[in-house]
């Protein structure tokens, strides 16, 4: 028998612990009047036994392989505004050094057939236990607050439909992830010429002071 409790307190201690130190690269940015935060909210969550036990059965992962096998039993999400903020997202998960990249899965480049779009990284990460130190798999996904939105939806009618969405609800749910998409491109857009904006205001500014 499984002591589910024991198997998975160290996920959640790396779960907890990744939560703490992205919440913490967000308050730096914060704090700097040069750069805007490029996480905008950060969540994570242990799988459920009853989602662990679906997918094992689905991959044919013998439990006593879930360690190994099994590389979202502890996931972290970080949510960005715009698409660029993604980029800088990995970027700095890329350079931490307590994060050892494993694999990388580019769904932004490579939209998955159902429409879903992220950047999923997977590491290892170092929890401490009474036992000494073990080494636990940890999936990040990276994502804008849009391609959240239709994920969450997408994934909770899957769960309603046991997995077999309705013809006409996949048409949906498929021109809610295009609409998902345009939304991110506009906003990357208004971005630009924000940023543009910025730029010229500041040389004005400096022009005026060197006069
Ligand atoms: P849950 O309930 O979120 O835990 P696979 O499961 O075979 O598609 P793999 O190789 O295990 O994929 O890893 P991948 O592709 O990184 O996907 C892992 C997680 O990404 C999924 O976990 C989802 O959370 C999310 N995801 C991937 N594809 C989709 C999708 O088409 N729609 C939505 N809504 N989410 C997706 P689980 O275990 O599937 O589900």
């Amino acid at each position: 028998m499984m002591n589910w409790d024991v198997f998975l307190a160290p996920y959640q201690q790396a779960v907890d612990e990744i939560k703490i130190k992205l919440r913490g690269v967000r308050k730096q940015y914060n704090m700097s009047s040069t750069s805007h935060t490029p996480i905008e909210f950060v969540t994570g969550r242990i799988k459920p036994i009853s989602s662990i036990l679906d997918k094992a059965h689905r991959k044919n992962i013998p439990l006593d392989e879930l360690e190994t096998r099994m590389q979202d039993l502890a996931g972290v999400r970080v949510m960005c505004q715009f698409v660029e903020d993604i980029d800088a997202v990995v970027k700095l998960i890329r350079r931490r050094k307590d994060f050892e990249i494993i694999e990388e899965r580019d769904y932004i480049t490579n939209e998955k057939r159902s429409g879903y779009r992220a950047y999923h990284l997977v590491i290892k990460y170092p929890v401490q236990t009474i036992g000494g130190e073990k080494k636990i798999l940890v999936e990040i996904q990276v994502k804008t607050l849009a391609m959240n939105f239709w994920a969450t939806i997408e994934h909770s009618l899957l769960y309603k439909y046991s997995g077999e969405i309705p013809e006409d609800i996949i048409d949906r749910l498929q021109n809610a992830a295009e609409a998902a998409f345009r939304l991110d491109e506009e906003m990357s857009q208004i971005r630009g010429e924000v940023l543009e904006a910025q730029v010229i205001f500041r040389k004005k500014e400096e022009e005026q002071r060197s006069h």
